[in-house]
């Protein structure tokens, strides 16, 4: 029997990393490839458990740089791609838009030409729900797949121009296309740098917070497996060209879940720190997931199950956080916020 070839970018990162694991131990009939290019946000340890399960292959490489993926993709015939690769903190994007511009638009040009060149039965790209720019606080409206793309930040702006030359791509040449836009994700192996880890990882240390603005922003807050779950069921039966919000109806303050964080810690709220807020800053994202809930995905995660089981997944991986936060992501810390 020969084996499928999946092509995951982005697979030393939060969701492709776990995406990864779960195909791998899922799909021993698949070969999956991960391809990143480890900057600071990837990291290989966490995929030790299924180095040599024999499915599972990494390649090193930099998804804008065309002629080394272009002569990959002509030696390893991948039948399908799921494209994580991408810049994803919005307040690194405030700083230094540039490589926001070069990964997630030329990137994301770069293989949708390599599998342009080569013939693939689909290319699933992996987007956002700030594609979308921000909702008011009126609880009733929510993000559908006919919103209008608003993208605020450098950040959000490049996901959602890499969402429409992934569209072009399907429009002009007829590739086999998925775009997913997700809520805000979290649980395991979640970079330290984002508001859930960075909470959960200062607190445990009895370090203030930085809360950005009064705290009343509003994310939908869905747990990595459920995603992972979702691209599993759109990279098998979502309709060719289809975009696909998802999302799990678990929205909250930014100022909720901090709480939430400290008093499952037993720790005190004096931890929080109001501190300057983000320019730009989105008021509230929601996801109606309607389209996915008819192709028969649901959540397995309420936010009170998630953020549970990854407070507990932080307190017994305690060497896998500390190793980041004691390198070079102390000047990152260090430039980004004036705390104590
Ligand atoms: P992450 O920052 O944790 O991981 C990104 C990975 O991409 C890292 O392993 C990094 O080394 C790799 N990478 C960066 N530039 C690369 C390049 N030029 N070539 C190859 N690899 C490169 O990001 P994440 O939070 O796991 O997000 C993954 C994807 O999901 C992104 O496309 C993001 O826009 C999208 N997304 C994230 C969320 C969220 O809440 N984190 C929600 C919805 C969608
Ligand atoms: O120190 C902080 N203090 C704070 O109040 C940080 C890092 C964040 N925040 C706020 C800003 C947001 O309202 O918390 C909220 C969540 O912030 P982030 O964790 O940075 O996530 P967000 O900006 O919402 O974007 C995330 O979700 C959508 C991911 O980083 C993106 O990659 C994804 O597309």
């Amino acid at each position: 029997m020969i084996k499928k070839k999946i092509l995951v970018t982005g697979g030393a990162g939060f969701i492709g990393g776990n995406f990864v694991q779960y195909m791998v131990k899922k799909y021993p009939q698949y070969d999956i490839y991960n391809l990143d290019l480890l900057t600071y946000a990837g990291d290989l340890t966490k995929h030790h458990e299924i180095e040599n399960l024999g499915n599972y292959f990494f390649i090193k490489a930099d998804i804008a740089d065309s002629v080394t993926i272009n002569s990959l993709f002509e030696k390893e015939k991948f039948d399908y791609i799921v494209h994580f690769a991408a810049e994803s903190h919005v307040d690194r994007s405030i700083t230094d838009p540039e490589i926001f511009v070069k990964t997630n638009v030329l990137g994301t040009q770069v293989l949708l030409n390599a599998a342009k060149q080569i013939g693939i039965h689909k290319f699933v790209h992996v987007s956002t729900d700030e594609v979308y720019g921000e909702l008011d606080f009126d609880p009733t409206t929510f993000f559908t797949e006919e919103t209008p793309l608003q993208p605020n930040s450098p950040y959000s702006a490049s996901k959602a121009s890499s969402d429409l030359i992934v569209r072009a791509y399907y429009e002009t040449y007829g590739l086999p296309i998925n775009i997913t836009r997700c809520s805000n994700n979290y649980g395991p192996y979640h970079f330290p740098e984002k508001l859930i880890p960075l909470t959960i990882s200062r607190v445990l240390n009895d370090q203030k917070v930085p809360v950005y603005g009064n705290g009343k922003n509003i994310r939908d807050w869905l747990h990595v497996i459920d995603h992972c779950a979702a691209i599993d069921l759109v990279l098998h039966e979502g309709t060719i060209g289809e975009v696909y919000n998802v999302g799990g109806h678990n929205e909250r303050t930014n100022l909720e879940v901090v709480k939430t964080i400290i008093e499952t810690l037993g720790k005190s709220e004096d931890l929080i720190e109001f501190v300057e807020d983000r320019l730009g800053h989105d008021k509230r994202y929601a996801i109606d997931p309607t389209r996915m809930e008819k192709l028969g995905w649901k959540p397995t995660y309420t936010f009170e199950t998630g953020i549970a089981q990854t407070i507990e997944w932080y307190l017994n991986n305690k060497e896998w956080w500390e190793q980041i936060i004691s390198g070079a992501y102390q000047s990152y810390f260090e430039r980004q916020y004036t705390l104590k």
